[in-house]
């Protein structure tokens, strides 16, 4: 799944303050709908890092514990933060981002998880090529946006994106088998603070860490409210008599 040739993806320079410049908010609509994704470099300054990965990582140790308890197998991937962490929670609805959220989604959201993705030094998994609006059928709409807490390359298990991918048709399910992961395949090299935005329907993977860096992410993923609604609706009228 590596890809050690590849040019790593460019970005547009975006601190959370300059959401607020419609310019920058067009320049960055703009790519999300070329290539399925964008970079925003210099999003979360070092505070903000700091906090993130404080509630994170807080959050993260004692829902491990509890699944350790419950006889659970450990996980470096952990979904819905926000049930445990009224910060995060608050994040989800209402945080600096949503508004950008909002206009890449093209509709109103429905908020759907804060999630930790680590990939610790020497972690022999990475994740396969899989788009997060998978099982839901064609037309699904939702957006994730991804926020580095360490800086990340090929070295220690990076991100990648297969550009364009949003706009080809998937198997319905979240993981897709045999996917080209050469052609297209964009590394997403970043360091701790910069955020990258994928739509749901963009297939994204990421590779092992063989290197002794760190390489931890939060997410904060989206659907767009119609198309969940619809889904909604749609699996209600399955299940009734
Ligand atoms: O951080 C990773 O390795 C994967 C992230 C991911 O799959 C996602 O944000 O949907």
């Amino acid at each position: 799944m590596q890809q050690p040739d590849r040019a790593a993806a460019t970005g547009i320079a975006c601190s959370s303050a300059q959401l607020v410049d419609a310019g920058t908010v067009s320049a960055i609509q703009e790519r999300y709908n070329h290539d399925g994704f964008v970079i925003l470099r210099g999003y979360a300054s070092a505070s903000e890092v700091e906090q993130l990965g404080c509630h994170a990582e807080g959050t993260v140790r004692r829902l491990a514990a509890a699944s350790e308890r419950a006889g659970h197998p450990p996980s470096d991937i952990r979904k819905n933060l926000q049930a445990d962490n009224p910060w995060l929670a608050e994040q989800l609805t209402s945080g600096v981002h949503v508004p950008l959220m909002r206009t890449l989604i093209g509709d109103e959201l429905e908020p759907a998880t804060a999630a930790w993705f680590d990939r610790p030094p020497g972690s022999k998994t990475g994740i396969k090529p899989h788009i997060d609006g998978g099982g839901r059928g064609s037309g699904a709409v939702g957006a994730t946006i991804w926020i580095a807490l360490d800086a990340a390359d090929r070295s220690n298990g990076c991100l990648h994106y297969s550009s364009g991918s949003h706009r080809m048709q998937h198997p319905d399910g979240i993981y897709i088998d045999g996917f080209d992961t050469e052609t297209n395949a964009v590394p997403i090299e970043v360091e701790a603070g910069d955020a990258a935005i994928h739509s749901a329907l963009t297939v994204h993977w990421s590779g092992t860490n063989p290197s002794r860096r760190p390489r931890r992410a939060v997410s904060f993923f989206y659907w767009g409210a119609r198309s969940h609604a619809a889904f909604t609706a749609r699996m209600a009228r399955k299940k009734a008599p």
